[in-house]
């Protein structure tokens, strides 16, 4: 979605296709495992894959067709089944879903009559019609449970027939290009004021707005994600078993849960393997590193000298130009994302080497800070000076507060509609099945003379 405003006759062309790539993900993704699998919950952190594709439809009835075209409720006394508020995720398992053929039938039918709509809405008159917002909305809800239902697939494992690598397909992404392994280990980022958040992108959500100035002291921040082979030597170094590394909530988690290695890593006599999609395969060394808690990341951070970076100061590394004092809608600038510039949308089921992606470096030549792994931030999950909820208090402003920390960036599993400068993604700082890395930074220290 671009920030020009567009012709109506442009702007149905874009939604279509939005909606229309993540239909085509959500059905690979719910295809490729048969029905008993579709209803069979993984993980008490997840929902069975079949009710993520009747919740999809469902947010899609209501804001499109009930909302935006004034429909009656196809099926009201589903509703309260797919309102994630209503059911928390273990709960979902026992409710009475839509079977996986009347699930698929559903979703079918609202995307026919959202197709429609399309054809006849101007874009206008309304908050939630103007710029196609609520189009919007919708397609990002679906690539946010398509990331959630890889997430899903990565638990899954091995498990049952159709493992979701051999059936999603995925090839692997480049070889990380010639000059990574000359690039230097953080760039600076100038301190001083910046627009943080935005007030002009269409498809913003309601976290990410209002734009407002935000000030930061000058820092410096890693080039890219830490990768598999740093973290390696963390543990290897006995970080996992060294409470002078680790936030006291972070130790006791570590204790009480256990952790010695990312989630799927284990060892193999010397070395590292990890899960990945139900292969197991040696740990990449250059690969950035996945499925690791905020506590983890925190704790590594501290081993190596260093600290997350805070939200402004992600937003910062990515968008500001000081050459315009502007902030940029991505690290490579105002345009759309191409596959040059970020591993985004599932075209592989990985991470790309660290140091990928020239293209998509930002002004101050970080890279990877769009796409391949979710970064967690050292910043809790707050409303931006000026916030208001909209268009529903559930997405964003029933989850504020000191709880869930930040992540920025986006991973290489979700699409580039639901990812950008501005995008924030928050979960608490436990989790780690989530596609989850970071990078660190450091306080530039003020020179003496
Ligand atoms: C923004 C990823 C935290 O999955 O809980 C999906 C996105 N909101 N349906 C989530 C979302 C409603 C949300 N996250
Ligand atoms: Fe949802």
């Amino acid at each position: 979605m671009t920030e020009a405003q567009l012709e109506p006759e442009t702007l149905r062309g874009v939604i279509a296709r939005e909606l229309t790539g993540a239909r085509q993900r959500t059905e690979l993704l719910t295809d490729c495992v048969d029905e008993a699998d579709l209803v069979r919950q993984y993980s008490p952190l997840m929902s069975p894959l079949v009710w993520d594709l009747a919740h999809i439809a469902n947010q899609e009835e209501l804001w499109l067709l009930r909302e935006v075209g004034g429909r009656e409720p196809m099926h009201p006394e589903i509703d309260p089944l797919y309102d994630a508020f209503e059911h928390p995720r273990a709960e979902r398992p026992t409710l009475p879903l839509l079977p996986p053929a009347e699930s698929r039938a559903y979703a079918h039918e609202v995307r026919g009559r959202v197709l429609d709509l399309i054809e006849r809405s101007r874009f206008g008159g309304t908050r939630l019609l103007a710029d196609g917002f609520a189009f919007g909305m919708i397609a990002q809800h679906e690539v946010q449970h398509d990331e959630t239902m890889l997430i899903t697939h990565q638990i899954r494992g091995s498990r049952g027939p159709g493992a979701a690598a051999a059936v999603l397909s995925a090839s692997a992404p480049s070889p990380a290009p010639a000059d990574a392994s000359r690039l230097p280990s953080e760039v600076p980022v100038p301190g001083g004021p910046f627009t943080m958040g935005t007030s002009t992108e269409p498809w913003a959500l309601d976290n990410e707005r209002p734009a407002y100035t935000a000030e930061v002291a000058p820092f410096f921040i890693d080039t890219t994600p830490v990768t598999c082979g740093a973290y390696a030597e963390f543990i290897a170094d006995g970080g996992y078993d060294d409470p002078r590394w680790w936030a006291a909530a972070g130790w006791q988690h570590r204790q009480r849960a256990g952790l010695t290695a990312p989630l799927y890593w284990s060892r193999d006599g010397k070395q590292w393997t990890r899960g990945v999609f139900g292969a197991t395969e040696p740990v990449r060394p250059d690969e950035p590193v996945l499925h690791v808690c905020w506590y983890e990341a925190d704790a590594y951070a501290r081993w190596a000298g260093r600290r997350l970076p805070t939200e402004a100061e992600w937003e910062k590394a990515a968008r500001f130009d000081p050459a315009t004092g502007l902030s940029r809608r991505y690290p490579w600038g105002n345009s759309e994302p191409q596959s040059s510039h970020a591993n985004l949308g599932q075209a592989f089921l990985r991470p790309a080497p660290a140091g990928s992606y020239p293209a998509g470096a930002a002004l101050c030549g970080a890279r990877q800070l769009i796409g391949d792994v979710w970064e967690w931030t050292s910043s809790d999950f707050l409303p931006y000076p000026g916030f208001s909820a909209w268009p529903y208090r559930e997405y964003s402003e029933v989850f504020f507060g000191p709880e869930y920390k930040v992540l920025r960036g986006g991973s290489f599993a979700v699409s580039p509609v639901a990812c950008r400068g501005t995008f924030r993604n928050w979960d608490y700082p436990i989790r780690r099945q989530i596609f989850s890395g970071f990078r660190t930074a450091r306080s530039a220290v003020a020179e003496t003379a």
